[in-house]
């Protein structure tokens, strides 16, 4: 089978350049998905004048008419499950069914976001002054930059790029280095149904293209998803030149699980948010703090389940965990597991590279007992198949652990009490709080987003992204 060569869209045309890049299979790396180049300035300056040229149009165009395409793309992109979902498996080692899951999740996004386009989201108010009415508008604010990141290829640039277009903004996309062709098929879909040309375009390339995208004075906003790191700054550029900006970052996820948990549940819902999509979700549950009473049938029941776990090629029927994304990514997941060891964690399953019959990113899920709030495992990302576990005395010594750290994406409890579960859902400091459910997997229609490192402005998703991807007039009117 031929390689393709992906090109950037720029103006609603390929534009070819040097493929310099391949993107791998992490499953089977001799497998090569697709090459792809690495952008430059001038094309990053060539796609915002094509974004900026196409505003004006696009952003006054009847919401009928980006609604239609919002759905169009949105059907084309279910109709396609399967197709897309197994190219997105292949190409980043989520398993095809969390792959397909991921591609509807993307249709779904486009389609709800065809309903919003079409909502009045302004508001009329009494002046205090008689005779005069006021009223509020939410008008398209430009060009957005959207940064995105590899492990949800196609649905991040999605809920990016369907409500920033929803509402009459235009776009140029920097898709991840690791997942081009994924974002490729999605560009393609855009301009399939007829989009104008300059309303959507892309760039590939790493750090330069993004950066070059931050500092673009012809860029009025930036969405990024990513690490906390490069959010930083992504965050400092754009605040240099007051670009509006939201930021997208890690999450060190807390699920506490009290003694008078439902036993499989709290099993079923660490397994989930720690292990699948291979753990590389920045929602994943990475620290799981369990009170005394169940803790040690907790540990050794999710421990043999993690142990059960299938790990393998991620377009294999029966694969229930794919590799990690690439080679980088799976030796930094080892490399916590040697540091988790050497500051007392005990390994209870995995932590293994496995060599299968094929060449790929494999580990076994690992399961990491005794540890503490101070270990580095429980303060930073490891954004990989890793749990940890801690003791704690009390549902108060749990809640307390759950709050350390750095970020505040998701928290769970697994309880079957509504004195400790409506306590924890109002004094969890995190952006999204889920009650016997994995901390990761979330709905498209919903808002999405973290407190202290984890995000950075206004939330993703659902009617949130309004606030984001629209400014706000104020008219007063006398007559
Ligand atoms: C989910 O858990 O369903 O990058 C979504 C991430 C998040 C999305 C998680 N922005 O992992």
């Amino acid at each position: 089978m031929s390689v393709p060569s992906l090109s950037h869209y720029i103006n609603g045309e390929r534009v070819s350049a040097k493929a310099e890049h391949a993107s791998e299979n992490p499953s089977d790396t001799r497998d090569i998905v697709a090459r792809f180049p690495d952008g430059r300035a001038s094309e990053v300056d060539a796609a915002v004048a094509a974004a900026r040229k196409a505003f004006p149009a696009w952003a006054e165009s009847s919401p009928e008419v980006r609604s239609d395409f919002l759905d169009r793309i949105g059907n084309i992109i279910l109709e396609r499950r399967e197709q897309l979902g197994r190219l997105l498996s292949r190409e980043e080692g989520k398993t095809l069914p969390e792959g397909i899951g991921e591609v509807a999740r993307a249709g779904r996004i486009f389609k709800y976001f065809a309903g919003e386009a079409l909502r009045r989201h302004g508001q009329n108010l009494a002046s205090t002054r008689p005779g005069v009415d006021a009223s509020t508008t939410r008008e398209a604010v430009g060009v957005f930059g959207l940064i995105t990141p590899w492990n949800f290829p196609i649905a991040i640039p999605a809920w990016k790029s369907a409500p920033a277009l929803a509402f009459g903004n235009t776009v140029v996309l920097k898709p991840a280095d690791p997942t081009p062709a994924t974002a490729a098929a999605l560009a393609d879909i855009i301009y399939e149904v007829g989009v104008p040309p300059g309303v959507f375009n892309m760039v590939f390339g790493g750090a330069a293209v993004g950066e070059a995208i931050v500092k673009h004075p012809g860029v009025d906003g930036i969405s990024f998803t990513g690490s906390q790191a490069t959010g930083a700054k992504v965050g400092m550029g754009a605040m240099a030149r007051q670009a509006r900006v939201q930021l997208e970052m890690g999450g060190k996820n807390p699920l506490v699980v009290l003694d008078d948990a439902d036993l499989d549940r709290a099993v079923m819902c660490a397994l989930d948010g720690s292990f699948f999509a291979t753990g590389q979700r920045c929602t994943a549950s990475s620290r799981l703090i369990v009170t005394n009473g169940i803790h040690d049938k907790f540990v050794e029941a999710l421990a043999a389940k993690a142990a059960a776990l299938k790990v393998g090629d991620a377009l294999e029927t029966g694969s229930q965990v794919g590799p990690l994304v690439n080679q980088v990514q799976m030796e930094k997941t080892l490399s916590y597991l040697e540091i988790a060891g050497k500051e007392g964690g005990r390994l209870l399953t995995g932590g293994k590279q496995l060599k299968l019959d094929k060449p790929g990113w494999y580990v076994s899920p690992a399961v990491i007992a005794d540890t503490s709030q101070d270990m580095r495992v429980n303060r930073e990302e490891i954004f990989g198949p890793v749990a940890s576990t801690v003791r704690v005395k009390n549902y108060e010594e749990a809640l307390q652990i759950a709050n350390s750290g750095e970020f505040g994406l998701s928290a769970g409890i697994v309880t079957t009490s509504l004195k400790y579960a409506r306590h924890f859902q109002h004094n969890i400091r995190a952006g999204m709080v889920m009650v016997n459910l994995p901390t990761a997997g979330v709905d498209y229609h919903v808002p999405f987003g973290g407190t202290r490192r984890s995000s950075y402005g206004a939330r993703e998703q659902g009617f949130a992204a309004v606030e984001f991807y629209t400014q706000v007039k104020t008219a007063y009117v006398w007559g």
